[in-house]
């Protein structure tokens, strides 16, 4: 005889789970009880985002699926925007969240909200166990689900007499679905479609998106990528997908693309999308997206088709799949001459100029920062401009090396995110770029950082706003900066001191020299090479703006590349 709790966390172990995130509360009390000894190690956040958060980055960086628990009420709702935010980034994450006892559900009772309800359109399934029997099934359909096709969250809502109440217990049980027709196999017939639409074309492009990491085709991808030789440039989930380096690669597309990138994407004639949903910080305004472009659409999930406009190929699966299936069949010596092309796209004109302006310092610490890293690293982003900064100068061939919250944007997730990262990747070095303002949104993880002893580089770009809507306020709305001045903000370094983490200051002046001096690259050696947690705070300049930027209805082909 069991309790509900341990046939959960049985149930939950069996599923390869040794590590969980989360935050304890009335309803989900027994599950608390009963951790001890489950084989499974609990690691307490402050806030149940936190723990949301730091779930995604255990499952970014790993691929295996990161489980958050809470308790009732204000514990699960505090886990709404980690469960939004997996569902927009393809993330593989179980909640688990104590209910209130069956006998008053629905009388309004103390901490009672209908966590099934209110996640119902940001989960990709979910349940309210009601009976003790069916807990095996319910987790073991619940992971199934969280972790196959294209990944996204689950939730699993359990009333607390449940959890106490006692039950035989025969052991996790194992969920198989229903074969369906629409899990379709790569089927031979695209290659030779896609063989006649690249004879057609004369100006070719490949766009990899999150779903090259996720598939796990990285090298499939890349061997593929080198035959066809075309200009290439990834999502901001993409990054790290195609090695920097080779030379048809123009680097990150779309709202802050480089201007390679954006013209390619804007004047192809035919557009390979391998595993991105072209959404519109990609496409700039949808109806004028790549005007002369028949579509190619490699993706595993049916819904993302057709969104922007009707692709010409759909070719529905798994990557790792049909990513083989079309190299096997094609044949680089027969494809057109693009070199003319590949000259116009991938050439000096439009190669990436030296940051200019208020943002050159700036882009100039992150650049030192970056090249700077240990071989072994994962850099995460918070959302705002310095986000969009990091991912324009990251320069690493890592496919899960770059984490940020790209789809839902929200602030606050960096910090528990490289938690996360941290604990799933001991040995790595993991870097977590916030602003000013996102920072403060999750800055209770400090406690969990110091608890664990995580040796995070913590960096704030402090520019004493909320910069990128500042940015925006500047732009387009006539430099009325309402609500977005950060002034008054709390001293940073005195902050970590309050934790017992060690920070450091460095100002935008440091960056005038370039190369830096010798003073300032020891102090960011130091800062990166210490076993220990710390926080570094960056003064940006506080009107500094992120360029080339495509201003929101325009065209790709409509960058503007300053403030004037
Ligand atoms: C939770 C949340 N609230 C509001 C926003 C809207 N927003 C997008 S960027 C941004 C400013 C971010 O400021 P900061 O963290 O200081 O970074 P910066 O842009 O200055 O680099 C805001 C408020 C958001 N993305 N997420």
């Amino acid at each position: 005889m069991l309790k509900g709790a341990e046939i959960v966390l049985q149930c939950v172990r069996a599923e390869g789970v040794d590590l969980v995130f989360g935050y304890p509360g009335g309803a989900i009390m027994p599950l608390y009880d009963a951790l001890e000894g489950s084989g499974i190690r609990h690691v307490l956040t402050r806030h149940e985002q936190g723990a949301a958060f730091a779930a995604e980055g255990y499952a970014r960086v790993t691929g295996k699926v990161g489980v958050a628990i809470a308790t009732s009420g204000p514990g699960a709702t505090n886990l709404v925007t980690g469960i939004a935010d997996a569902k927009m980034d393809s993330v593989p994450l179980v909640c688990i969240t104590g209910q209130v006892r069956s006998a008053v559900i629905g009388t309004d009772a103390f901490q009672e909200t209908d966590v099934f309800g209110v996640t119902l359109s940001l989960t990709k399934w979910s349940r309210l166990v009601r009976t003790i029997d069916e807990i095996p099934e319910v987790i073991a359909e619940g992971f199934h689900w969280a972790r196959s096709g294209r990944p996204g969250p689950v939730v699993i809502d359990i009333p607390t007499d449940l959890l106490k109440a006692k039950k035989e217990f025969s052991g996790p049980a194992k969920f198989t679905p229903k074969a369906r027709t629409a899990d379709a196999k790569a089927e031979g017939s695209f290659s030779d479609t896609i063989a006649a639409l690249l004879q057609g074309a004369s100006k070719p492009v490949a766009l990899v998106g999150a779903g090259a990491k996720l598939s796990g085709a990285i090298p499939e991808l890349r061997r593929l990528l080198d035959d066809l030789n075309i200009p290439t440039f990834a999502t901001v989930h993409g990054l790290g997908a195609v090695p920097p380096q080779s030379p048809y690669y123009l680097g990150m597309v779309g709202m802050h693309g480089t201007r390679a990138a954006n013209m390619a994407l804007h004047e192809t004639d035919l557009l390979m999308v391998f595993g991105a949903r072209l959404d519109d910080r990609v496409t700039g305004e949808p109806t004028r997206f790549a005007p002369n472009a028949k579509i190619v659409h490699f993706e595993i999930d049916p819904a993302q088709l057709d969104r922007v406009r009707a692709c010409e190929l759909p070719v529905i699966g798994d990557l790792a799949e049909t990513i083989p299936a079309l190299y096997a069949e094609l044949h680089p010596a027969s494809l057109p001459d693009w070199s003319g092309w590949r000259a116009v796209a991938c050439g000096q004109e439009r190669a990436e100029v030296d940051p200019r302006g208020l943002a050159q310092p700036t882009m100039r610490f992150l650049d030192e920062l970056f090249s700077r890293l240990p071989q072994d690293n994962v850099v995460i982003a918070d959302v705002g401009q310095h986000q969009m900064w990091a991912a324009q100068r990251y320069r690493s061939s890592s496919p899960r090396g770059f984490i940020t919250s790209g789809g839902l944007g929200a602030m606050g997730f960096a910090l528990p995110a490289a938690v996360g990262v941290q604990l799933a990747k001991p040995e790595t070095c993991v870097l977590c770029v916030s602003g000013d303002g996102g920072f403060q949104m999750n800055i209770q993880e400090l406690a969990t950082v110091r608890r664990l002893g995580l040796p995070i580089k913590m960096v704030i770009v402090d520019n004493k706003y909320l910069g990128m809507v500042r940015q925006w306020q500047q732009l387009f709305y006539e430099r009325n900066y309402a609500e977005t001045d950060l002034s008054d903000n709390p001293d940073f370094v005195e902050i970590a001191k309050a934790y017992k983490i060690h920070a450091w200051r460095l100002n935008e002046a440091a960056m005038a020299e370039f190369p830096v001096s010798e003073e300032t690259g020891d102090l960011i050696e130091r800062f990166l090479r210490s076993p220990e947690p710390e926080l570094l705070v960056f003064d940006c300049h506080p009107e500094a703006n992120v360029y080339p930027m495509v201003p929101a209805g325009a065209a790709l082909s409509e960058m503007v590349f300053g403030d004037e």
